[in-house]
């Protein structure tokens, strides 16, 4: 019988982002992040072997044979060494994944993707490790990968321990807590980004004078967002929200040789978010960028249109995403899976 396991999963977005680590080797956090699951408009899908006839790891994302000697791809991989040493199992996989998005681009390809495999993996060895257990070791592939393996509001605790045993992600609010709350995406560019999200942190930490002030408010703002978000709180998520993408933007700036991930048209949606609120007398929409260009708009379902529409009127937005709160990754039926089992192979289209 064919232990292929398929599931399906999706990127987060970060209301209070996690940008720097106390410790690079186990991705431990300096600061605790809170993000929104994303609904599968959005998703990675991730077929998984595990197979005596394979003679190392094997991955392919998207159609392509990683490389995975020395390489990030690589150093990810360490996740299914976690699992196999839980699972006193030595045999290597086969790993066959497939992005909806463009990978490398600032769509949280690497917190959707490692998510996907370490949830598909542990169904692949057998375990029946708890979404906890999963996070922690999602954090070693990905730092943000953790909390995509829980569906509504997730707070990644940054943990005080040095064998990370207590940064692990967290459910502060189910799905259908908050169900209004959406997140309009406005798509500028697919373009890859220049520095990674890992080297960039790397700098910040580094270089960035700014840097130590942002550590001294963000646990205080994580604390403070997760109680708007119970509340179901707009104003408060709104202006939280946008101070902590503004606060990151502005390290990263600070970071020298200095990064930008956002461009002018970025800056342009900016200061129509700042228009609408100030003509609607309250914050009806809250933007949040990533380490890419693309806003992402927070908004209640009934003010959906308003945004839509104020992307619409930026001359570079291609395509406006209109998604909503996540549930996390699933199992998928054997019939879609994506490894052709005699081939060992991903199927052709
Ligand atoms: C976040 N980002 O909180 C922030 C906001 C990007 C900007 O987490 O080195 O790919 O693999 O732990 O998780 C992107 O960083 O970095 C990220 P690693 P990761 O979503």
């Amino acid at each position: 019988m064919s232990d292929i396991v398929t599931a399906v999963g999706t990127p987060n977005i970060a209301l209070i982002k996690y940008w720097g680590k106390r410790d690079e080797k186990l991705i431990l956090p300096t600061n605790s992040s809170v993000s929104m699951t994303l609904d599968e408009q959005l998703n990675t899908k991730t077929s998984v072997l595990f197979s005596n006839r394979l003679k190392e790891d094997r991955v392919y994302i998207n159609g392509e044979l990683q490389n995975t000697r020395g390489t990030e791809v690589g150093e990810r991989l360490v996740c299914l060494d976690i699992l196999r040493r839980i699972a006193k199992d030595k045999r290597h996989a086969l790993v066959v994944s497939e992005n909806s998005f463009p990978t490398g681009s600032g769509f949280a390809s690497s917190a959707s993707g490692l998510a996907t495999l370490v949830y598909a993996a542990s169904k692949g060895l057998g375990l029946r490790l708890s979404g906890k257990e999963m996070s922690i070791v999602a954090r070693r592939g990905s730092g943000s990968a953790c909390r995509s393996l829980m569906g509504g509001m997730v707070r990644w605790r940054k943990g005080v321990k040095a064998d990370g045993s207590d940064s692990y992600a967290e459910q502060i609010t189910k799905p259908d807590h908050w169900p209004e709350l959406m997140n309009v995406v406005g798509i500028l560019s697919a373009s890859k980004k220049k520095f990674s999200s890992r080297a960039g942190m790397r700098q910040t930490e580094r270089t960035s004078i700014l840097y130590r002030s942002r550590m001294a408010y963000v646990e205080d703002a994580a604390s403070r967002l997760t109680a708007a978000l119970k509340k179901r709180d707009f104003q408060t998520l709104g202006e939280i929200t946008m101070r902590d993408s503004n606060n990151m933007h502005s390290v990263m700036l600070d970071t020298w040789p200095p990064l930008f991930y956002m461009n002018d048209n970025s800056k342009e949606v900016i200061y129509k978010v700042h228009e609408l609120n100030e003509s609607e007398g309250k914050i009806i929409a809250a933007y949040t960028f990533d380490a890419g260009p693309n806003p992402h708009i927070l908004t209640l379902r009934r003010n959906v249109n308003k945004v839509t529409r104020l992307l619409d009127e930026v001359d570079a937005v291609q395509k406006v995403l209109k998604l909503s709160m996540g549930n996390g990754p699933r199992i998928l039926d054997r019939s879609e899976s994506l490894i052709d089992e005699r081939s060992l192979k991903p199927f052709k289209n």
